[in-house]
């Protein structure tokens, strides 16, 4: 799938059938690139160098491929950016992007970057109210504390939000888990910025943003995470998009927040780090039926229900849910262990107590799941995990409306600090498989996770498969050389390559 309004949400791909490009077809023969006719072999080995750009051709019907390859110069395959449909180099054509503080993609390439901010933002320059909208519309502030607001922006999300290429799934981010996701800890109204028909009263976009503390290799800055960016699609391509954004950068400045982090599957300039998604089946059956897992060749369905069987109960001895009293010591652990990336978020213990711990409340369904295990003699927490639920609308299948997903979510264990690396992994091995059954028994249905933290330690032998989607990961208004995220010149997971990611986003 990887495709462009992709945010990492991808079908399991098919290792067997995708070697190369398929859908460029160079197997045989030769390729037209550019101006140049291209032994097939060359072009894998020109692909192999460019993994992003491999996924974009990839999940392209065999014309289209060809007829970008033709239109492609050679010296775009080393750049490290995907085709995106706009020569990557090309900043001229991102023309709203062009104009904000974010790096331009040739700068990526300099590993002496000087790290910091792009803009000095003087506070008395912003503007005070919004930019006007097209006649018809209005802004408007969410209030979602109110159910019913909170209502409709579940509302315009689940109809008008991610979808795959092939629109086959959409995200459907349940109500509790936007009110989980957008009242976190320090968070601001003013933040939730929404779109309204004048008339109608309809919410028809929205943009929205929590604040948090980030550290940059060492460095420490306030940002805001900038999530769900929607437009009803009957308001595509009318430069909506730029407007919130906008709108949002403003608010965040007259608040004195000068930086933000978000993610996407699209190629904008310039991400600071691009991480790959993985699927690990839980029920593989359903998977498949949806269209999500394809059967690889040469098996069959009852050797892939066998093949991703789990065993019925966990195996970590002290292992049990996370409570409030648990809070402490997860925070001093995480915080050692984020430590050990470039990238991280620097908690506080109330962001630890919201973003972890499950509170039940009634009519509200579960969207986090966090565990710890206390050593039984010492009463130490030396490890955790936690993992979010985030379904997806199944588009147009007769059997099945949903796909239930897990998502890997923070988790760490004291065995990261012996510098044995092979204890570490075997440690992560017994953590995560005993996740895999935790999110089997609240009856998720695939379970989902990046290369990002230490996941390469333990994706494959896990039995999690490649997808096709990236998640490309941005900061604006500041500057830092490229970081790692967990995969190599293939794009596959590459445990050299994993001290880059430590932040993990909804
Ligand atoms: S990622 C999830 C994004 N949402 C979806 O994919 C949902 C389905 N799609 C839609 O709703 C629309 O297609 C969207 C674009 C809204 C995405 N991030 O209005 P347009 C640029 C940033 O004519 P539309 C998430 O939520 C595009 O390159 N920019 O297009 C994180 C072009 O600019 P340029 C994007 O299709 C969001 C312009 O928009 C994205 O009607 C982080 C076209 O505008 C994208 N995902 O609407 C936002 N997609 O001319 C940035 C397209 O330059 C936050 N575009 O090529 C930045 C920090 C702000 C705060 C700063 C504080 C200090």
């Amino acid at each position: 799938m990887s495709d462009s309004q992709d945010k990492g949400k991808a079908r399991q791909r098919d290792e067997k059938e995708r070697e190369g490009t398929d859908s460029a077809d160079n197997s045989k023969g030769s390729t037209q690139l550019g101006k140049k006719k291209i032994p097939a072999k060359l072009l894998e080995t020109l692909l192999s160098m460019n993994p992003a750009m491999q996924n974009e051709l990839a999940s392209m019907d065999k014309d289209k491929a060809t007829e970008m390859l033709a239109q492609m110069d050679i010296s775009q395959f080393f750049t490290g950016l995907s085709v995106g449909g706009k020569g990557q180099k090309d900043m001229a054509s991102f023309k709203f992007w062009q104009t904000q503080p974010v790096p331009s993609f040739n700068e990526q390439q300099d590993k002496e970057l000087a790290q910091g901010p792009i803009k000095m933002i003087d506070p008395e320059k912003v503007p005070k109210t919004p930019q006007p909208l097209l006649d018809g519309f209005e802004w408007c502030t969410l209030d979602l504390t109110n159910p019913e607001e909170l209502r409709e922006l579940y509302q315009l999300l689940n109809n008008h939000y991610v979808e795959d290429d092939n629109s086959m799934f959409r995200f459907s981010y349940s109500e509790s888990f936007l009110h989980w996701a957008l009242l976190s800890p320090g968070w601001k109204k003013d933040w939730h910025v929404g779109i309204r028909a004048t008339s109608s009263r309809k919410l028809v976009a929205s943009i929205c943003g929590v604040p948090t503390d980030l550290r940059v290799r060492g460095d420490k800055i306030k940002v805001t995470e900038i999530n769900f960016l929607c437009v009803h699609k009957k308001l595509r391509s009318k430069r909506l998009a730029p407007v919130l954004i906008k709108e949002i950068t403003r608010r965040c400045y007259i608040n004195g927040i000068y930086q933000a982090i978000y993610t996407g599957g699209v190629i904008l300039p310039t991400p600071v780090s691009s991480c790959r998604y993985f699927h690990r089946s839980l029920d593989w059956l359903k998977l498949y039926e949806v269209g999500f897992s394809p059967l690889p060749a040469g098996s069959t369905k009852a050797k892939q229900v066998t093949k991703n069987k789990l065993p019925d109960s966990t195996s970590t001895p002290g292992l049990r849910p996370m409570e409030v009293k648990d809070v402490d010591a997860v925070y001093d652990l995480l915080e050692r262990y984020s430590l050990r990336y470039d990238l991280n978020q620097a908690f506080t213990l109330e962001e630890i107590e919201h973003w972890l711990v499950y509170k039940e409340q009634p009519g509200k369904e579960q969207v986090v799941w966090a565990y710890v295990v206390e050593d039984p003699k010492t009463q130490k927490i030396t490890d955790f995990y936690s993992f979010y639920n985030l379904d997806s609308t199944v588009i147009n299948n007769p059997k099945h409306s949903a796909v239930r997903a897990a998502y890997m979510y923070y988790y760490a264990t004291e065995t990261a600090f012996t510098d044995d690396q092979k204890a570490l992994k075997q440690r992560l091995l017994l953590l995560i498989n005993d996740a895999l059954i935790c999110a089997k028994k609240a009856k998720l249905d695939v379970f989902n996770a990046l290369t990002l933290l230490d996941n390469p330690l333990f994706l494959e032998e896990l039995k999690f498969g490649a997808g096709d989607g990236q998640l490309h990961y941005y900061l604006y208004n500041y500057r830092t050389s490229h970081i790692p995220g967990g995969i190599d010149s293939k794009n596959r997971p590459d445990a050299t390559k994993m001290n880059g990611v430590g932040v993990v986003m909804l």
